[in-house]
């Protein structure tokens, strides 16, 4: 689904199921044998190994399999997805920074490989090339990228603490990649950033300004669309996107998008992811759950879906809603409201000067 997204057509899937993993090719001899023979059936160039991979299981599947397959994993598929999705500057030397952490900790063995992601180690030759010399020339653009991307953050900071001084509240959206969270910040800021293009369609945080409309003071909100999550993100490209995660945990108040038109197994997994990474990233904002997408699904499914929802999130209000119709927005605006109000209140009451 993921590779598809990225114009990868699908030939055909393989599964195995083993006690452990094997030394060389993670899958048994056997199965390898059974993907040989689908790789030359299906006439595919690519395969992606839903597991993570280690650098010597790469580069024994690759001489296993002949010199023009390529093999990935599912880190890379991520990156290559990330890739496709990065239009702004920040986005793509987080990316950047990302892939060269994980091939520096591949190491020596990864960077005798053709193929994998030449692009960046472009002088890929039979693998004679000083390891040392590619390892420092990779740290030095490291550290430069981490300089650039720290500037970009103390702007964006900068930004948000004058936004702060004027007294607007941030909301920030989080969830899981495709919830539906872009789609409600074009609805509330009356923006027409890109939707629907797959899993992680948004990469970058944008800021803007929105209004629940309910009353004529206090209503104003500033809102922070951002990257959706996945499970199992590798701590390299977690931590990449740490800065952008990282305005979830100072936000006023988090809206936590959920797709709840999911079948109840896909769903649980990602409900549960969402709730890990939340703790990751260490959001002690208050939350509220938007159990999106109900118009398609039957009353019976959203109340299954909100029970799932429940087992991982005990106290915070969810509120099933549909932003394709409209369902149920001027409660979720109204639970807003009321949140930031009462915000207002214990920040009024903490500035106000004691006089005693
Ligand atoms: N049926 C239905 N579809 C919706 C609803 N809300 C969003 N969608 C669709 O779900 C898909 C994903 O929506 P996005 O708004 O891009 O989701 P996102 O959470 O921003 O996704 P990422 O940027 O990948 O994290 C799009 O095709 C939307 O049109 C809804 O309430 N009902
Ligand atoms: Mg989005």
């Amino acid at each position: 689904m993921m590779a598809e997204s990225i114009g990868y057509e699908f030939v055909g899937t393989l599964v195995q199921r083993r006690k452990s993993v094997h030394h060389s090719y993670t899958i048994g001899p056997g199965r390898l044998n059974d993907l040989e023979r689908m790789v030359e059936e299906g006439e595919a160039d690519t395969v992606i190994f839903t597991n993570a991979l280690t650098s010597s299981h790469v580069f024994n599947l690759t001489q296993h399999l002949g010199g023009d397959i390529r093999v990935i994993d599912r880190n890379l598929l991520i990156l290559e997805v990330f890739d496709k999705r990065a239009f702004t500057n920040e986005a793509k030397l987080q990316i950047r920074l990302a892939k060269l952490k994980y091939t520096l900790s591949w190491g020596r063995e990864f960077i005798k490989l053709r193929g994998i992601m030449g692009e960046q180690l472009g002088w890929m030759g039979p693998g004679d090339y000083p390891y040392q010399e590619y390892y420092r020339a990779a740290r030095n653009r490291i550290s430069r990228i981490e300089d650039e991307l720290e500037d970009i953050y103390q702007k964006k900071m900068l930004k948000r603490d004058r936004r702060r001084e004027l007294g607007f509240p941030i909301v920030a959206l989080a969830g899981y990649t495709q919830a539906g969270k872009t789609s409600f910040f074009n609805r509330v800021a009356h923006e027409g950033k890109t939707v629907g293009l797959g899993p992680f369609t948004t990469l970058t945080t944008y800021a803007r300004r929105a209004t629940t409309g309910l009353s004529e003071t206090g209503s104003e909100f500033i809102i922070i669309d951002s990257i959706g999550f996945i499970e199992d993100m590798h701590p390299i490209i977690l931590k990449a996107f740490h800065a952008t995660l990282g305005e979830l945990a100072t936000a006023d108040l988090v809206l936590l998008f959920i797709d709840a038109s999911d079948d109840p197994f896909p769903l649980e997994r990602k409900v549960r992811a969402c709730s890990q990474i939340l703790r990751e990233v260490d959001v002690t904002s208050p939350i509220i759950i938007c159990a999106n997408k109900v118009d398609k699904i039957t009353a019976e499914r959203v109340e299954e879906s909100q029970r799932i929802i429940r087992k991982y999130f005990l106290n915070e209000e969810i509120i099933p809603i549909s932003v394709k119709t409209d369902q149920a927005l001027d409660t979720l605006l109204m639970a807003i409201h009321n949140h930031l109000q009462s915000l207002r209140v214990t920040v009024n009451q903490r500035t106000s000067p004691k006089h005693d």
